[in-house]
């Protein structure tokens, strides 16, 4: 067994009996009490599962094993030459709960470099045989779909396997699946826009050094922003919908192949992943109608109010939890302060920034009117010239991987069960309300 591996056995037995002893003391402790609205307005605030990855905190924003972002840019291993956190590092420290050393970094790098070859051909034709105007994340979920193909996990379960044994087959099937998500990622890219011209790996270079330069893009600032973007979006602990799909579709025992597809098409969702295309899109056509590259506070207020005025959400802005500004916005903003303060859509971004915020409050409707970390991401690429904003929501999907299949790994070492929450109707409800026994009671 890996090191890697050895490890995670050795805490997720730890944790598990942990969590029994936890389990038979308090068990029928109440966690809190679920409102009425909170049924009917998308379960927010119910305390319902256990992710062990992250956590979320509404004031401070999301920790990693318990550390923030600036603390991950301070301590986790980075590339030769690098300024930024090796991504590598990250899905140690999420397995683990451990800071890794620079040697368990590099042996990571290695290990998904040599489980990345041999990638089978058919998932390329089968992104091939999509009709060419196919979105990317559809291209990226149907070649993670068409590598199904090489579960270990279906496999062994088909022939019949203890259920102690699992984690093991979850762990082997998401370690192959994370070292191709930049083969696929990049084929989708060099597929629809640049006319078919694939590129080949560098074994020696770290996963997301060598995502970008599988991409086309080779300048070492451009690199460094894939270890940072592949860092911060990994994961948002575990209620967010593409973790929180793909950890329902993993609890019936669908394979890591079919429970991380399943979140990616909730990623795909304009009111989550999606929104960092929408963020660029918008800024384009604020741009073509104020006839400037550069809008004022003034315009952009104009163009804010015509947003809400038709009934749209302003992209990139409010969170289902978070209350305050998204530290992955401040991270990136803090790389492009470094790496571009004068590029001019990146200097929209943060006049967007200035101006959003004291519209969307005083609408007194919307919980958070602060950036989320879709707002900055596109500005960044663009940068780069990487414009063609319908693939971002890709870059996201490859990063999210790390967190959710970490999770994954985790959920099927510690033996949670099939998840199935109770519903009810309105009828129930109303029924309830007018004094009758409630069901659930
Ligand atoms: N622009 C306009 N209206 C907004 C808004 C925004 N950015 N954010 C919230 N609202 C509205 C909601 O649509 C809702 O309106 P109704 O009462 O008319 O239905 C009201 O304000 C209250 O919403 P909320 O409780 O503050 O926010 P929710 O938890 O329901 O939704 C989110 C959270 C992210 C879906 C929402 O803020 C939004 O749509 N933002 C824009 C899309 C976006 O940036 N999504 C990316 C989130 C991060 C990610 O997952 O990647």
């Amino acid at each position: 067994m890996d090191k890697l591996k050895t490890l995670f056995k050795a805490k997720a037995d730890l944790l598990s009996n942990e969590i029994k002893d936890i389990i038979k003391e308090h068990g029928t402790k109440k966690i809190g009490e679920v409102q009425l609205a909170q049924i009917y307005q998308g379960m927010r605030g119910i305390t319902g599962m256990v992710y062990e990855t992250s956590l979320l905190d509404a004031q401070e924003g999301i920790r990693f094993r318990g550390f923030t972002i600036p603390e991950l840019q301070a301590k986790l291993p980075r590339a030769k030459g690098g300024t930024e956190p090796l991504p590598e590092g990250l899905f140690w420290l999420m397995m683990t709960g451990e800071l890794p050393s620079e040697a368990d970094t590099a042996a990571l790098s290695a290990d998904w470099s040599e489980r990345a070859k041999n990638t089978p051909q058919h998932v390329f034709n089968a992104i091939d045989a999509l009709v060419s105007n196919s979105h990317p994340m559809t291209q990226f979920v149907v070649g993670v779909m068409a590598l199904q193909s090489e579960s270990i996990f279906a496999k062994k379960y088909a022939e019949g396997v203890n259920k102690k044994d699992y984690w093991s087959f979850i762990y082997e099937d998401s370690m192959n699946l994370i070292s191709r998500i930049p083969l696929i990622a990049a084929y989708v890219y060099r597929h629809t826009y640049r006319n078919g011209l694939q590129i080949s790996s560098i074994p020696e270079l770290d996963w997301a050094g060598n995502f970008a330069h599988l991409l086309g893009f080779d300048q070492e600032s451009f690199k460094d922003l894939m270890r940072l973007y592949m860092t911060i979006h990994a994961d948002h602990e575990g209620g967010n919908v593409s973790a929180h799909t793909t950890h329902l579709v993993g609890s019936a025992l669908s394979d890591p192949y079919l429970s991380y597809a399943a979140g990616m098409n909730g990623l795909a969702g304009p009111l989550h992943g999606l929104a960092n295309q929408e963020v660029i899109k918008w800024i384009g056509h604020m741009q073509k109608e104020l006839g400037t590259e550069t809008p004022n506070g003034d315009q952009i207020a104009e163009y804010v109010k015509k947003t809400l005025a038709d009934g749209k959400v302003v992209p990139g802005y409010g969170h289902a939890v978070l209350r305050k500004t998204d530290p992955r916005f401040t991270a990136q903003q803090d790389f492009a302060k470094k790496h571009m303060p004068d590029d001019p859509m990146v200097n929209t971004v943060w006049k967007i920034f200035e101006t959003v915020p004291p519209i969307l409050q005083s609408l007194g409707k919307i919980k958070n009117p602060w950036p989320n970390v879709d707002a900055h991401s596109g500005a960044l690429l663009v940068h780069y010239g990487l414009k063609e904003y319908e693939y971002y929501t890709v870059l996201f999907a490859a990063s999210r991987a790390l967190g959710v299949l970490a999770s994954l790994c985790w959920s099927r070492a510690l033996n949670f069960p099939i998840e199935r929450p109770k519903s009810v109707t309105t009828d129930n409800v109303k029924a309830w309300l007018k004094g009758e026994d409630a069901i659930w009671d």
